[in-house]
């Protein structure tokens, strides 16, 4: 009986969403495409948060609707659910989105007929972490150049206040064409190391042709490219994208990086965690980086700037062939 009534309901909501647009389940994929897949996918796994195939039968409409609307609202009010799903997921808050209730029931209604088409428990795929042994070497080496130079630092303050000690009688020429000694020995060796390691950086030539423009559109919480330029969310809507990049060795791409809501950072590391390149995502500019990845292998894509909770989840995969 309870059934027949929850499904007439259904029924009922169904007719109603109709009446006032065409296809609720088609409004709910964009929206959905818009507003929830920097987070959520559904039957691809896990991402910043749960899978969504099958939530339709995991939860109620009513408690669907409810959450959605105002998620930190149902943590608040201790709701067993949504608490236990917080916890979880990294005790990040999905994030209120402003949806009204006509909204939350395209997205409900587009999440019942793709859970339907796509089940659940496809193995999550995120980018795997960076492991923090891979990390430790680099850090060593960068500990000990930090030691080093300290001690040398430390030990010309030694010298210098030692040496004052017994004030004496400067000769203000001499010390004068010793600074200028100085100043040009140490002109030199920065202008040498620049002219021996500049050519080294990846960097192409800012009026070189790129093989391939690539556009990166950051947002919270993952990295979007596209052949096509992506600007505002509501392009994601409209043109292809893609999560993870595949590019052939030695191509020299141009990335137009640019971000959706916050600042972000675009930062490239290699096979052997090193950085390799890197430049801001940022609201209302493209910021041209031009890269050549000589050597295959996976490379990461992180971002470099703190941008809310759920920053370090965003990160993805870039495999150079
Ligand atoms: C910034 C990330 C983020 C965005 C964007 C986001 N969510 Fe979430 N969502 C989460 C997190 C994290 C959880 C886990 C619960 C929590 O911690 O609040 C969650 C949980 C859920 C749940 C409960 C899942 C379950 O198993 O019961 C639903 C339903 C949901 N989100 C729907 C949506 C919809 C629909 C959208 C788009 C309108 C959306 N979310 C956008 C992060 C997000
Ligand atoms: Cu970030």
């Amino acid at each position: 009986m309870r059934r027949v009534l929850v499904l007439l309901i259904l029924v009922a909501a169904f007719a109603a969403g109709r009446s006032a647009v065409a296809d609720p389940a088609a409004e709910g994929k964009a929206l959905f495409e818009q507003k929830c897949t920097a987070c959520h996918s559904v039957g691809a796994g896990d991402r910043v948060g749960p899978d969504l195939a099958g939530v339709t039968e995991r939860r109620s409409q009513e408690w669907f609707i409810r959450f959605v609307s105002a998620p930190e609202k149902m943590i608040e009010a201790k709701d067993e659910v949504a608490v236990r799903l917080y916890e979880k997921y990294n005790r990040i808050v999905m994030p209120s989105l402003d949806l009204k209730e006509d909204e939350a029931q395209a997205l409900f209604a587009f999440l019942r007929s793709a859970g339907a088409a796509a089940p659940s428990q496809a193995k999550a795929a995120p980018a795997a972490p960076l492991q923090p042994e891979a990390l430790g070497a680099a850090q060593s080496k960068m500990l000990t150049a930090f030691l080093i130079i300290s001690a040398v630092i430390a030990v010309v303050f030694l010298w210098i206040g030692l040496s004052t000690r017994n004030p004496a009688e400067v000769d203000v020429k001499r010390a004068y064409s010793l600074r200028t000694g100085l100043f040009v020995a140490a002109t030199v060796v920065v202008v040498a190391i620049l002219a021996v390691t500049l050519p080294g950086a990846p960097y192409a030539a800012a009026s070189a042709k790129a093989d391939r423009i690539v556009y990166v559109a950051a947002r919270q919480f993952e990295f979007v490219f596209s052949d096509e330029p992506v600007t505002s969310v509501a392009d994601l809507g409209r043109v292809a994208t893609r999560r993870e990049l595949d590019i052939p060795a030695g191509t020299l791409v141009e990335f137009r990086v640019t971000g959706l809501d916050v600042t972000h950072g675009f930062g490239i590391y290699g096979p052997r965690h090193e950085l390799v390149a890197q430049t801001q995502a940022m609201p209302g500019y493209f910021n041209r980086l031009l890269v050549q990845l000589p050597e295959a292998g996976s490379y990461k894509v992180l971002c470099l700037e703190y941008c809310a909770a759920g920053h370090h989840l965003m990160q993805t995969n870039l495999t150079v062939k």
